[in-house]
């Protein structure tokens, strides 16, 4: 699905450069690589124009966050417009009372209103409903037939008439359900080759007639700007509820599944991705851009680093790196801004690829102790844990109530940490950042932490020189 257009917004992510902030200079021609990508997949030129137009004032003049690239804001720029594009949807079906709830499929010939019909029957029945699938295509003659098939492999009641006429066929099988205790009436309608007077003119009496409680079209994904073409026409003349967009699973551009709420209105409610009769999935605007864009949860990454990272926060914590000030107090910053990210753990899972990673684990309980630990440590000792003597480190004990070899235990752990954090190329977030400019890549991830272990490595061989020396003397 789409695979094409995630292809080329990807590369144009990668290909954004710069830090600081976003400027037209920076992201122009990343802007022209989008909307070349969106009309080359079929979404309507309004509809592109527009959509290029938001991305870009959505992003100018945005800061960068010091822990992010440009291209990734991007994606979460474009993100965010993408799910506006396409929603907001409320994909639940409101049911009348008494019922029965009368639902009409309408759509283009051959759009998939039929299977849609077995779909959202059984749809209906995992919502607890009981449904009556009514054949009212009465042009084409193995409609009916074709209905009462699907309806015996869904196991839904089809009601079915050797009949002329679609509106007396439609008001029957309301009278039917009433009087059986089925509680929605799906109607499957006959299609056109094109939108023209009959095809509306018979649908109109349809609904007039058993007072259609909501009106779904059926369009095909992948006739593209076609589908949305139809898809205003039957608007203008139907009160259309929302979309079925169908053979979602065949439809490699996805023009249609962009455009069609910008261009009609109306939303996508449902979406067919197959032929089977369980390949039927509520619309989320929020999944389909996800999907759009192909790029695992960066989007959510994106987000929480802007909630829970202060850029000068970061920046402050990278100069103490530098500086060789970096102290307790600031460890347990870190690992407050950690642990409000979910952890670190959390966080690199977040990264496509580096799912197994357990380098950097943490545990609540874990970071409480740290906790408890710092706070009875003076102001002194916190800047500068090399003072910790064992006098000292009884007595911080006592006051965390933990014992004298946990206090070590973290004083070591501090000492390994900040010769990681700064192994990892100047404090966490610089770190951290440097990690992810290189495009999430495991190779980069896994050659910064070998580099932090050789680092460890080297100064763990170092004090043990030390010792040996003392030892000696
Ligand atoms: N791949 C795929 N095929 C689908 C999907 N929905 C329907 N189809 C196929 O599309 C073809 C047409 O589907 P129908 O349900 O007969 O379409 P219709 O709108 O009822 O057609 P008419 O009654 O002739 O107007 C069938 O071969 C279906 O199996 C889908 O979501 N994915
Ligand atoms: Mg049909």
């Amino acid at each position: 699905m789409f695979d094409t257009l995630t292809e080329k917004l990807s590369s144009v992510f990668r290909s954004l450069s710069g830090r600081g902030r976003i400027t037209e200079a920076n992201i122009s021609d990343a802007m022209y690589q989008v909307r070349k990508a969106l009309l080359e997949a079929d979404v309507h030129y309004q509809v592109v124009k527009q959509f290029c137009k938001d991305v870009q004032e959505a992003a100018i003049g945005r800061q960068v966050h010091h822990s992010l690239h440009p291209g990734q804001l991007m994606i979460k720029i474009v993100y965010d417009e993408l799910v506006r594009l396409m929603g907001p949807v409320d994909t639940r079906i409101y049911f009348v009372s008494p019922g029965p709830t009368v639902i009409m499929l309408a759509g283009l010939q051959g759009c998939g209103k039929t299977t849609t019909a077995a779909k959202l029957g059984l749809y209906l029945v995992s919502k607890g409903r009981k449904p009556l699938l009514v054949a009212d295509d009465l042009q084409r003659p193995a409609a009916v037939e074709q209905l009462k098939i699907l309806g015996q492999q869904a196991g839904i009641q089809v009601y079915a008439e050797q009949a002329t006429d679609p509106v007396a066929v439609a008001t029957r099988s309301v009278r039917f359900a009433k009087e059986n205790g089925l509680d929605v009436v799906v109607l499957d309608t006959a299609g056109r080759l094109h939108v023209d007077d009959a095809l509306m003119e018979e649908l109109q009496r349809i609904t007039k007639a058993v007072a259609c409680h909501q009106i779904y079209l059926v369009c095909d994904a992948m006739t593209g700007q076609d589908a949305v073409n139809s898809a205003k026409e039957f608007n203008d003349r139907l009160e259309l509820d929302g979309v079925i967009l169908t053979k979602l699973d065949g439809d490699a551009r996805g023009g249609a599944a962009l455009s069609v709420k910008a261009v009609t209105g109306k939303p996508i409610k449902f979406i067919g991705t197959g032929e089977k009769l369980d390949r039927l999935e509520e619309f989320h605007p929020e999944r389909m851009a996800s999907r759009i864009l192909g790029m695992g949860d960066v989007v959510s990454l994106v987000e929480k680093a802007q909630q829970h990272i202060e850029a000068q926060e970061a920046a402050k914590m990278q100069q103490k790196m530098v500086k060789g000030t970096f102290g307790f107090d600031d460890f347990l910053k870190q690992l407050h801004a950690l642990k409000k990210m979910g952890g670190l753990t959390e966080m690199m899972k977040m990264l496509p690829g580096a799912g197994q990673l357990q380098e950097l684990e943490l545990d609540d309980s874990q970071i409480k102790r740290m906790e408890a630990i710092v706070q009875s440590m003076t102001p002194q000792e916190r800047r500068n844990p090399d003072i910790i003597d064992a006098s000292r480190r009884r007595r911080i004990a006592a006051g965390a109530g933990v014992q004298p070899h946990d206090v070590s235990s973290l004083v070591k752990t501090f000492i390994r940490t900040r010769d990681m954090i700064r192994a990892l190329s100047g404090g966490t977030f610089g770190g951290l950042r440097n990690l992810l400019a290189g495009g999430f890549n495991l190779e980069a991830l896994s050659a910064a932490i070998q580099s932090g272990r050789k680092f460890k490595l080297r100064t763990q061989a170092r004090h043990q020189v030390r010792k040996k020396a003392r030892r000696r003397r």
